[in-house]
């Protein structure tokens, strides 16, 4: 028999141990707009506003967009907008239901209701989770990407938008002339100084398309920089199906995620905000050291795994984190190389970071595709690999993981993995990626050079390390002998070596 599906008059069907919030939707209005409603924020920023209401009411219920299909909305409108997280520990797994949303949006089929949100004088804040690409930033100079078809629409003003930041100008604008209260723009995506990117890119937009909105936005949007963390699969039939056992009724739009949750932002609101500390969040005056831990640690001991796991024929995180090797690699990666290459923040101890990473990335509750990590590198790289691997190498430093990790992104993207199979490579570059590794018949020293000419990844031939192709043509080749599992069992070997130097001193 199936069960009958999450919805206000199924909530008595509940089975006792999901954990309520003491709240009810009737309880608040609405004044947070989310633009890019996926997995993470319902995992993520949805799961503090909830606790920072359950400690003290406000009006802080979330409307959210979806820009990418209707299926979230029509999901959630079915279930009277509630649904449900999953928390795997490492040893158990925990329902809650969650109430905050409101309403959501679907963009495509009313622009203008999106437009008309952003002006809404109830909405204070604007959170947005539009993935690294959803910014149209070029990397090479960090100013707006002016050629991209998309934005070159969006820029007249006259046009329905398309992009986050066309809705965003255009909000502004609607904003000012309707009530001209101050709002606050919450980047949550993994890009470096993300809320000053943001704020630089709205300038950016506006320049081109509404120069005299630039005096508003100065004196009344605040775009503080955060640092969000949380580990999110996307949803598979079996994560509902556990879901469902969980609930006692069916939720579609249930996310799975880890325990562990952390959301880090600079106290720099231009309006009113949740209860951030009573909900967990932690309010700084400085993001940047929390930001690189997050981005250089984390983010790019994961790109390093899901690329190298992939190739070694491996589907999710956690089964790479069974192998000794590559959780020796990823010791290695995080204490030896992008450990040493930016200050922590103040308390933080390296080595425990990388303990609490490979225990995080081991979870075998998280079913965490690789394929779904390895998505949207050429946005990824800079700030996950190329930093570190530039400052360190720059000192003399050698970051032979990290060099593989990079090999392991250019094999990926040519299309076939080790056995010959087509890979579906996800990523604005793809189709240029994939052109320079010619018909297959280049060699190490020819693909590495290709890559390294695109400067939107690796920047200027000039600003690169003076080794690196040839380091580059190394890990290649190495890879393209012996394949990633190989390569990466060296690091074992050095490790047992390590310590066996070690029990022999
Ligand atoms: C992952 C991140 O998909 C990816 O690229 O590295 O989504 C990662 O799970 C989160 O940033 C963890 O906070």
């Amino acid at each position: 028999m199936t069960s009958a599906q999450l919805q206000h008059d199924t909530l008595s069907q509940l089975n006792a141990s999901v954990a309520r919030s003491s709240i009810e939707s009737e309880d608040f209005g609405v004044g947070i707009l989310h633009l890019g409603i996926g997995a993470f924020h319902r995992a993520h920023q949805a799961v503090y506003i909830q606790a920072a209401l359950e400690a003290c009411l406000g009006d802080w219920g979330i409307i959210g967009v979806s820009f990418r299909s209707p299926k979230i909305r029509d999901q959630l409108a079915y279930q009277d907008q509630y649904y449900s997280v999953i928390t795997h520990s490492n040893k158990d797994q925990k329902a809650s239901l969650i109430s905050v949303l409101k309403d959501v949006l679907f963009a495509k089929e009313n622009p203008t209701a999106v437009v008309q949100a952003i002006a809404d004088p109830r909405i204070k804040v604007i959170t947005l989770t539009i993935t690294e690409k959803g910014y149209h930033q070029d990397p090479a100079t960090g100013k707006l990407q002016v050629e991209d078809p998309e934005i070159i629409q969006d820029l007249n003003i006259e046009n329905p938008a398309q992009t986050a930041l066309g809705y965003i100008v255009r909000g502004l604008d609607e904003r000012r002339r309707n009530c001209g209260k101050p709002i606050t723009l919450l980047s949550c995506d993994n890009l470096p100084k993300n809320g000053h990117t943001l704020l630089r890119l709205i300038q950016d937009f506006c320049e081109c398309a509404a120069p005299d909105l630039l005096p508003w936005i100065a004196k009344n949007v605040s775009c503080p920089c955060t640092m969000v963390d949380g580990i999110v699969p996307a949803a598979t039939q079996k994560s509902l199906k556990q879901a469902e056992k969980l609930l006692g009724v069916r939720d579609e739009a249930a996310v799975t995620c880890e325990e562990f949750r952390q959301w880090v932002i600079e106290d720099d609101f231009a309006t009113e905000h949740p209860d951030w500390k009573a909900a967990g969040v932690e309010l700084v005056a400085d993001v940047r050291p929390y930001e690189e831990m997050k981005l250089r640690l984390l983010n790019g001991c994961h790109s390093a795994l899901a690329y190298l796991g992939y190739l070694g024929g491996y589907q999710t995180i956690a089964e790479v984190m069974s192998n000794h090797a590559y959780k020796a690699f990823a010791w290695r990666l995080i204490c030896e190389e992008a450990g040493p290459s930016f200050a922590l923040p103040n308390g933080y101890i390296l080595e425990e970071q990388a303990e609490l990473l490979i225990s995080r990335f081991s979870n075998p509750g998280l079913a965490h595709r690789t394929g779904q990590i390895c998505m949207d590198g050429s946005q990824k790289l800079p700030q996950r690999l190329l930093n570190s691997l530039y400052s360190q190498l720059e000192r003399n430093r050698s970051m032979p993981c990290t060099l593989l990790a990079v090999a392991a992104w250019i094999m990926y993207v040519s299309g076939t993995d080790e056995q010959g199979n087509l890979i579906d490579v996800s990523d604005p570059l793809a189709e240029e990626l994939a052109t320079l590794h010619g018909e297959g018949n280049l060699n190490a020293e020819q693909i590495a050079q290709n890559f390294l000419s695109l400067e939107t990844i690796f920047g200027p031939k000039a600003t690169q390390p003076k080794n690196l192709a040839d380091l580059l043509v190394s890990s290649l080749s190495e890879l393209r002998s012996v394949g990633a599992k190989a390569s990466v069992t060296k690091f074992t070997n050095r490790e047992s070596m390590l310590s066996s130097e070690r029990s022999t001193e």
